[in-house]
């Protein structure tokens, strides 16, 4: 499949890169890489997303070349999706206009994604996938295309500490360190240390709403909007209050409720061991990985975590 994906690439001379609503760091640094290495096999390349990456993931090197809003009008002999094949998941309204190919690492919801799809669900974030399809297509790696991917690595591996971190994570980020020859620390303390203040006021807020759940093998936490009050936040990242709130000893699954608007929800599942969270999701009409899913809810929160605790404890061993 790879060699397939890199002979489409290479018979195309105009790409429109782009990835899915809310980029985290996996779906934007692949993007630019991906955007950068095209450029440098002298392609034109461009990455059109609708929604703009919160900080830190919009410092990654080469993000000020991202567009943002729909790629048509504009010809494109190609359009490569990054983790989100259709126009639900991209916000893109005219995908159907467009040859297009999808790399993702997410198993496919059976949807109309496109008929080319480069799907790997072992790799533990996209930025594996366009490391290979880098070596694939021979364009050499400079600092900042290195830098993306091992930044898009890091992320989705938290640091290369989740489940989903193989050693062969670490051998292709040791690689990448070494090509673009930037310290790894560079990466963490843009992606980890870089947080303003009023983000870890955010997050004492969201933690200070912890309740534990089926002998503390539940954690639960949740997001009001009126947590943004005073504070000069527009959105919060979701990632830290969550690994900090599932770190704790005996929890095998966390549930993060994200109000969205009145009585509508996000709700992230994480999960430990044999527990699957995309179970979980799936009962409720989302999906994602086994030990990261999430959907959304439409009612108030109390009947939310009623309902899926519910669900929870009849799965839980
Ligand atoms: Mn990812």
């Amino acid at each position: 499949m790879k060699q397939k994906i890199a002979e489409r690439i290479r018979a195309a001379r105009r790409v429109a890169v782009s990835c899915h609503l809310r980029p985290d760091a996996d779906a934007v640094g692949s993007g630019l890489a991906l955007c950068l290495l095209l450029r440098r096999l002298g392609l034109q390349a461009d990455f059109i997303n609708v929604d703009r990456a919160p900080s830190p993931i919009d410092r990654l090197p080469g993000y000020a070349l991202v567009r943002h809003g729909q790629i048509h009008p504009q010809p494109y002999d190609l359009v490569v999706l990054i983790e989100g094949g259709n126009e639900e998941r991209t916000g893109q309204k005219r995908l159907g206009e467009y040859d297009r190919l999808l790399i993702d690492h997410h198993l496919p919801s059976g949807d109309d994604g496109p008929s080319l799809a480069w799907v790997v669900p072992e790799a533990a974030a996209v930025g594996e996938l366009v490391y290979d399809l880098a070596l694939e297509l021979g364009a050499g790696f400079d600092r900042d295309i290195a830098f993306n991917l091992f930044a898009a690595i890091a992320a989705d591996t938290g640091s290369f500490k989740y489940s989903n971190t193989t050693a062969r994570s670490l051998a292709v980020a040791a690689d990448l360190a070494r090509r673009g020859g930037f310290p790894p620390f560079e990466v963490s303390n843009l992606l980890f240390n870089s947080n303003p203040p009023e983000k870890i006021r955010m997050l004492t807020r969201v933690l200070s709403t912890l309740e534990t759940a089926l002998d503390g093998r539940v954690a639960m936490i949740h997001f009001r909007r009126d947590f943004l009050d005073r504070l000069s936040l527009k959105q919060i990242e979701t990632e830290d209050v969550i690994a900090v709130a599932r770190s704790i000893d005996g929890v095998q699954v966390l549930l993060f409720f994200k109000e969205l608007d009145a009585d509508y929800y996000r709700v992230s599942v994480r999960s430990r061991g044999e527990f699957s969270a995309r179970c979980v999701a799936q009962s409720f009409g989302g999906d994602g990985h086994h030990h990261a899913a999430g959907f959304f809810y439409r009612g108030p929160l109390a009947a939310a975590r009623e309902e899926v605790v519910r669900l929870v404890a009849a799965q839980l061993p």
